[in-house]
């Protein structure tokens, strides 16, 4: 018998954070990082998603040695805690060489930090025994056209891809498509975009996605469709679950608080491809509301988690058959309908 999935679920440390926002400072006290992985499993997570500086702060500074004994550290705590690092992710959006891109700048030094930088990134995947670099590319984009040459930019993004490929034949580069923000637009804005990317690597199997739900949405597509669309091609590596309320800044809200009917979709594609039976994590990608009192604020994270679950009950208890017939009789009416009052509880 086909075996229920049993999902694990993961977040980064910046999901816990203090409110800033552009217009304003912090509204709640820092909660120190390293006090965040105890809070991992009470809060049902397991998965820690990290950015290569919150393993190693301050690693611009620090020698190749300095950075393999940190992360050490750091592997051995995970494990003392029972979790599982998910990805490292260079931060290549801070340091003052990014500002105008990192592998995409103009600017030759720039580039080579930008490499330099993600060669610690892959070391500390390695110290941690992750296979995972996730590629969210903040700054490679422009504000305006001219500024840069878009197709020498995509050659660099491809040759960025197969240098890591070629710099750690254990590791996976997962690219996180986002098509604005804080650029005015940027070059890999969707997963078909990264998933190109893939197949022109010199290692297509190990260049895969990881599909935020609001950045397809902010891109005016359906996050279900292209969960779909990378599972058919077997390159989703993992998900960052959230919502969207229109065509604004990245919201990062709660998972399903905006469009119930779009989470359930995709939680159903997710379930019916089998996402997560090969360990594949639930990433939970939401902020904390700016209002949230508490320290620290961690709702959103659990509630977020719970409306994954509840929607995994919704699509297990789909009655199958009625979604079959009116398939076969092209009656979307009351597929919609069915559908709606299922999601409502009244069926
Ligand atoms: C921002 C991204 C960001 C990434 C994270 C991991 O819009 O969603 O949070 O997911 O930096 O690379
Ligand atoms: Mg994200």
């Amino acid at each position: 018998m086909n075996q229920l999935t049993q999902y694990r679920f993961s977040f980064g440390p910046w999901n816990i954070s203090e409110g800033a926002d552009p217009f304003g400072g912090e509204v709640r006290p820092v909660f120190p990082h390293e006090d965040k992985f105890a809070l991992y499993r009470p809060l049902g997570f397991e998965g820690v998603q990290f950015h290569d500086d919150d393993v190693v702060p301050g690693m611009d500074e620090l020698s190749a040695a300095q950075i393999e004994s940190k992360a050490s550290e750091v592997r051995k705590m995970l494990h003392n805690q029972g979790l599982t690092p998910e990805f490292v992710a260079p931060r290549l959006w801070f340091a003052k060489q990014t500002t105008d891109g990192a592998y995409t700048s103009n600017c030759a030094s720039e580039r080579a930090y930008a490499w330099e930088r993600t060669k610690k990134c892959i070391d500390i995947a390695r110290a941690l025994d992750c296979k995972g670099i996730v590629l969210w590319l903040a700054r490679e984009g422009t504000y305006i056209r001219e500024a840069k040459d878009a197709r020498l930019a995509y050659q660099r993004l491809l040759e960025t891809v197969n240098a890591i490929l070629d710099y750690d034949k254990n590791v996976e580069v997962w690219i996180e498509p986002k098509p604005n923000e804080p650029t005015d637009q940027a070059y890999v804005p969707t997963i078909g975009h990264a998933i190109a990317l893939a197949y022109a690597s010199h290692a297509p199997t190990r260049v895969k996605g990881l599909i935020e739900s609001a950045h397809a949405l902010l891109a005016g597509l359906d996050p279900s469709d292209e969960m779909a669309f990378a599972l058919a091609h077997d390159k989703l590596a993992s998900v960052h679950l959230n919502d969207q309320n229109g065509l604004k800044y990245d919201q990062d809200k709660n998972f399903g608080a905006v469009n119930l009917r779009a989470a359930f979709n995709q939680v159903r594609v997710l379930e019916e491809a089998g996402y997560g039976k090969r360990g594949e994590f639930i990433g939970l990608d939401v902020k904390a509301f700016r209002t949230q009192r508490g320290y620290p604020v961690t709702d959103h994270l659990r509630n977020s988690r719970a409306l994954f679950l509840m929607l995994v009950e919704k699509v297990r208890s789909l009655d199958q058959t009625i979604v079959e017939q009116c398939r076969e009789s092209r009656d979307y009416e009351a597929l919609e309908l069915y559908l709606l009052k299922h999601l409502m509880g009244l069926q």
